[in-house]
């Protein structure tokens, strides 16, 4: 009996002792597992004397029960122990301020959302937008185009050019984006009524030129459009792109060989300030280029000269960028700064339409 107790005071001295679960657990296999004290103690019972196992039955029962309500309030301490001590290093300081998602930290390059306001102002009239490849043939880029072989146009383009291939083709990163209009032309039968944004290619490089630069060039082929068309076209895209209500356009007589007429148009503005104003005051700004498109090309995309006709334009898309923008350096542009697309760039969810505002 003397042996019972003290087993049971050493037991529960060590289950008091338990200082987290697993040490607990250790405890409680000590004494109650398969080769435990306890359950050693239960195995000799068999081997004693009815009088002994009469006295040594209930107290080593008596012992057992002890010891598991002992392991079982222990634990319940410990439990309470470890969810305190998680609580209080667990804490979440829910008034700590949020990281901004990435849509909020995220800005929109001044070309892509110039590109996005032209491309719903055109959408808006009625145009599909198209595209096409960077790198162009010969013929794309130049002959469909009415380009004389051996023209001096063709060297004014300053184009950059690939190695030569086994046949001799030689291709090229395409100088404007009007091949595109040629394939649309190739494939599709009129009315055609498309925008073409996209990446452009020439061999200069200073202030105001970066040998990559972006252009939107516009295509209306029908039976009827005429250069009162293209005049009413350019000077709704105008106000609309500049958000303003009255501007006063110029046109003046040019040269392309895809074109006949041809014409650049200035439009009003007031240089008198610190900054350009549209639509207002004494001054003209050159914008863009534009004609009616040459009987050659249509001829050479597979359309008759004496049933179709139309008129084509062509905007150079960082220039006018800068002058809405207020950017002063096309080189910025293509940098790849932080800190100057955080200033110039635009929210991802401000797209532009013409009923929300364009650049609101
Ligand atoms: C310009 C100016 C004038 C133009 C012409 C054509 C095509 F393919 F229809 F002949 N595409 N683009 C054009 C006309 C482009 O850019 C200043």
């Amino acid at each position: 009996m003397t042996d019972v107790n003290a087993l049971e005071t050493e037991i529960l001295a060590a289950i008091d002792a338990a200082a987290d679960e697993a040490a607990l657990e250790a405890v409680r296999v000590g004494a109650l597992g398969k080769k435990g004290t306890i359950s050693e103690k239960m195995k000799t019972l068999g081997g004693m004397s009815a009088e002994e196992r009469q006295v040594m039955g209930p107290a080593l029962n008596g012992l057992k029960s002890a010891v598991t309500d002992a392991i079982a309030a222990r634990r319940q301490v410990l439990k309470r122990a470890a969810i305190e001590e998680r609580l209080k290093t667990e804490t979440v300081d829910v008034t700590l301020p949020v990281r901004a998602s990435p849509a909020e930290a995220g800005r929109i390059h001044p070309i892509s959302q110039v590109v996005d306001e032209i491309t719903a102002i055109f959408s808006d009239m009625g145009f599909a937008i198209a595209e096409g490849p960077d790198i162009e043939t010969d013929y794309y880029n130049f002959t469909a185009l009415n380009f004389p072989e051996g023209h001096p146009a063709r060297e004014m383009h300053d184009t950059f050019f690939f190695n030569e291939k086994e046949e001799g083709e030689r291709m090229l990163l395409r100088t404007h984006t009007s091949p595109v209009q040629i394939r649309t032309m190739e494939n599709q039968k009129p009315p055609i009524r498309i925008v073409i944004p996209g990446k452009t290619y020439r061999c200069d490089s200073d202030a105001t030129h970066s040998p990559m630069f972006h252009q939107l060039e516009g295509l209306v082929i029908d039976k009827s459009a005429n250069v009162a068309n293209l005049k009413w076209v350019l000077e709704e895209f105008c106000k609309s792109f500049f958000e303003v209500d009255q501007l006063k356009m110029r046109f003046r007589p040019s040269f392309f060989p895809f074109t006949e007429p041809s014409l650049e148009v200035d439009i009003q503005c007031d240089r008198s300030g610190t900054e350009v104003k549209f639509g207002e005051g004494g001054d003209w700004m050159e914008i863009l280029g534009c004609g009616m498109v040459h009987p050659n090309v249509l001829r050479l995309s597979g359309l008759d000269p004496d049933v179709y006709q139309g008129f084509a334009w062509g905007i150079g898309i960082d220039r006018i960028a800068m002058l809405k923008y207020g950017m002063p350096d096309l080189r910025a542009f293509f940098d790849a700064d932080a800190r100057w697309i955080a200033h110039y760039g635009f929210r991802p969810l401000d797209i532009p339409t013409l009923f929300g505002g364009l650049s609101s």
